[in-house]
């Protein structure tokens, strides 16, 4: 890592830097209120606090369950853990980073990333951790939340913004005999490195993006590595490179130069999402070329024609999240690793069963099984609106929907980040930042109106959702072949429900352009 050379540069780098945010105690009766309350402490909570920062708002406590700020970049610590979109383009725009070590960012400077940013946009003196929300309820009459903690604690707030995320639930499988496994067991997402690898006999389960960040590090390490795979993933070429202290200083004092190189990173994740996702009717090519660099990866890595089959994934490129690597596959070659396709059986207090009969002796499972999208996530707390209405009961009664993938009609004063066809573009910073812009726009009016409340029409929301279904039709995810792809980009009831199907420039544009009408202000 190169020596900060600028105060800018030692931030980033972890050189102490004293936290923001001046919270004053406001009490109503014997409940502490807030101007909003930010449920979540990753870059959508941040997103949210500098938004609320920008507007005037000071009374603001964002709480997260766990202890220290950075969402996924905090919890998620398994080897070999990088971002898979060029960092460039991972990052808020108003606070481009020069000090990237590589294209691919590790996990790690992600991590200090969101703690520089939020150290310089002074919102970490907002953050409470260790505390988990249970549920939040909206008073009629006293027009704002009450929040309600694990531990009992209440509090209440002006506002309400869910900015839990939407990989932040740890998928344990449901394998018979798993709970009887007497050997190490370690999601990915809750990494021990406590728990020795080397040398010993590690069986992985799941072949997602983590699982191909994973099982190529593992192997360097491990005695023997068993994957067990279920659905192969696309896997496409990784055109990564270092970036040395030289760029770094460059990028730092030319920032147009960084602007740049950001606008191409964009440019071409715009184009492959726009194409191959929400125009593949017409576009299907450029899912053809994407699966033809996959096909030419697995030739290029592996000579094997039976274990290149059993890689190549049956569903469309786009169906489910792609992922780079320009080391899984080769990992496979490795006399040590071995390929399970055959399904798991069960699991035995010593090892793996599969479908064939076959037993793996195993001293340490891996689950690189993934996150619950859909079923705890969505909320990832019990949300009761006006008139009783639970969001989670009405999701499911009613399909998975909202307006402008931030607001819901019934809920006053509720922001959701992490919310049905809210996802745009391939880097979650797209929908912080157009959420970011949609707060700014209702919460302007409600200033400039002298209001105290907002809450999206039943009009405006049947409308939006009848147009991103529509919209949805032309997308590789009902005019594709998505069969078996077993993607969480579809929900319960098997709608792709996860994406706002347009481009992030669209997306940025539009918050410009909705009608306040679509909002009672009050
Ligand atoms: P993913 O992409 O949801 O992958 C989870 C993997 O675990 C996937 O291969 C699953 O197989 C497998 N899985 C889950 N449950 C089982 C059971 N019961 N048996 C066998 N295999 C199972 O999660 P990741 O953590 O890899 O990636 C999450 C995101 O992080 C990713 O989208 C990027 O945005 C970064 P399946 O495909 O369901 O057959």
């Amino acid at each position: 890592m190169p020596a900060p050379e600028t105060a800018a540069a030692e931030a980033f780098h972890g050189v102490a830097r004293p936290g923001g945010g001046d919270v004053s105690v406001v009490m109503l009766g014997r409940v502490q209120h807030f101007d909003a309350v930010i449920v979540g402490a990753g870059f959508g909570g941040i997103g949210a606090a500098i938004q609320l920062n920008r507007m005037g708002y000071r009374n603001v406590a964002i709480l997260d369950r766990e202890d220290d700020l950075g969402g996924t970049w905090h919890v998620n610590r398994y080897p070999g853990l990088t971002v898979d979109i060029p960092s460039t383009s991972y990052s808020y725009t108003f606070e481009p980073n020069p000090y990237w070590s590589r294209l691919f960012a590790r996990g790690d400077e992600m991590k200090r990333y969101a703690e520089f940013v939020a150290d310089k946009y002074d919102v970490r003196g907002y953050m409470r951790f260790g505390v988990t929300v249970s549920s939040a309820r909206w008073d009629e009459d006293e027009r704002h939340w009450f929040i309600t903690l694990a531990d009992g604690t209440t509090m209440s707030a002006q506002f309400l913004i869910a900015a839990t995320g939407l990989l932040c639930q740890p998928c344990k499988p449901d394998i018979d005999g798993i709970e009887s496994f007497a050997g190490d067991v370690l999601h990915t997402a809750q990494w021990n490195d406590d728990i020795a690898l080397a040398g010993r006999r590690v069986a992985v389960i799941g072949t997602g993006s983590t699982a191909v960040q994973v099982v190529p590090e593992l192997a360097k390490q491990v005695g023997s590595l068993n994957v067990y795979q279920r659905t192969p993933i696309w896997v496409l070429p990784k055109l990564d490179f270092e970036l040395p202290a030289r760029a770094q200083r460059l990028f730092a004092e030319a920032p147009a130069l960084q602007r740049a190189l950001r606008f191409c990173t964009d440019a071409v994740l715009e184009t492959m999402m726009v194409l191959a996702m929400w125009r593949y009717r017409r576009f299907r090519f450029v899912n053809k070329a994407a699966g033809l660099a996959g096909w030419l990866l697995r030739l290029a890595s592996i000579r094997d024609a039976q274990l290149r089959a059993k890689l190549a994934p049956t569903y469309d490129y786009g169906c489910k999240r792609p992922t780079i690597s320009n080391t899984y596959y080769r990992t496979f070659t490795k006399p040590h690793v071995r390929l399970e396709t055959a399904g798991i059986e069960r699991i035995e207090a010593d090892g793996i069963v599969d479908r064939d009969g076959v037993k793996q002796q195993v001293d340490v499972l891996v689950l690189a099984t993934g996150f619950d999208v859909w079923e705890t996530n969505m909320p990832a707390f019990e949300v009761i609106g006006r008139n009783d209405r639970n969001l989670g009961k009405w999701w499911r009664e009613n399909g998975f929907q909202s307006y402008q993938g931030v607001s819901v009609p019934h809920f006053p004063n509720f922001f959701s980040m992490a919310s049905p066809y809210a996802w745009v573009g391939l880097s979650w910073f797209n929908t912080v930042e157009y959420q970011m812009r949609h707060m700014a726009r209702v919460l302007g009016e409600v200033q400039h109106r002298d209001a105290r409340t907002f809450e999206v029409t039943e009009e405006a929301n049947e409308r939006y959702l009848g147009w991103v279904t529509e919209t949805l039709e032309d997308s590789v995810f009902y005019a594709g072949n998505c069969a078996g792809s077993r993607s969480y980009y579809f929900d319960e009831n098997g709608q792709a429900s996860l994406f706002r199907p347009t481009s992030v420039r669209s997306a940025l544009r539009d918050q410009e352009r909705f009608a306040l009408s679509d909002y009672t202000i009050g």
